[in-house]
């Protein structure tokens, strides 16, 4: 059975530029239901640890200094089939090539500032929520 959450990141251009609001009233149109939510501010190496996949692409780096840039809003979503579902509503990593009426079509400026970040399976679901958010801070 696959996971009824996943988790998402609001970028911190997309926080920056005050699409915050408007991303979340997406969400919520989208049917998802928030479970948790904050605003944080990363340092390198919480950045580093969370994109560690990534390590050694030639994007790492790049990608570690934007997501430190500013802060950003971290949310657990609740949905049937959630990483699949959320997957479809963020819409393609590179915005241009992003389904209209997608969040990265509407939010996302390049593949690096595509607005939202969500989990690509549901084992990064409970790796990245875990990540986050404690026990208690889930509902
Ligand atoms: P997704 O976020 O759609 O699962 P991934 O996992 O391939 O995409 O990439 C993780 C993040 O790394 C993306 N959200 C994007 O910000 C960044 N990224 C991926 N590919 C590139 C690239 N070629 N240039 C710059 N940033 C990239």
């Amino acid at each position: 059975m696959n996971a009824d959450f996943t988790f998402s990141i609001i970028k911190p251009n997309a926080v920056r530029t005050g699409k915050t609001g408007p991303i979340l009233a997406m969400i919520n149109e989208g049917g998802f239901r928030i479970s948790a939510l904050k605003m944080v501010q990363l340092t390198m190496q919480q950045a580093e640890m969370f994109y560690g996949i990534h390590k050694g692409k030639p994007f790492y780096d790049d990608l570690v200094e934007f997501m430190t840039s500013g802060p950003v809003v971290v949310m657990i979503l609740r949905h049937e089939n959630a990483v699949e579902e959320y997957r479809r509503l963020m819409g393609s990593t590179d915005p241009e090539k992003a389904d209209q009426g997608t969040i990265r079509k509407t939010f996302g400026v390049s593949v690096k500032m595509n607005a939202v970040h969500g989990s690509d399976s549901d084992d990064n679901a409970v790796r990245e929520a875990g990540f986050f958010f404690s026990e208690i801070e889930r509902s």
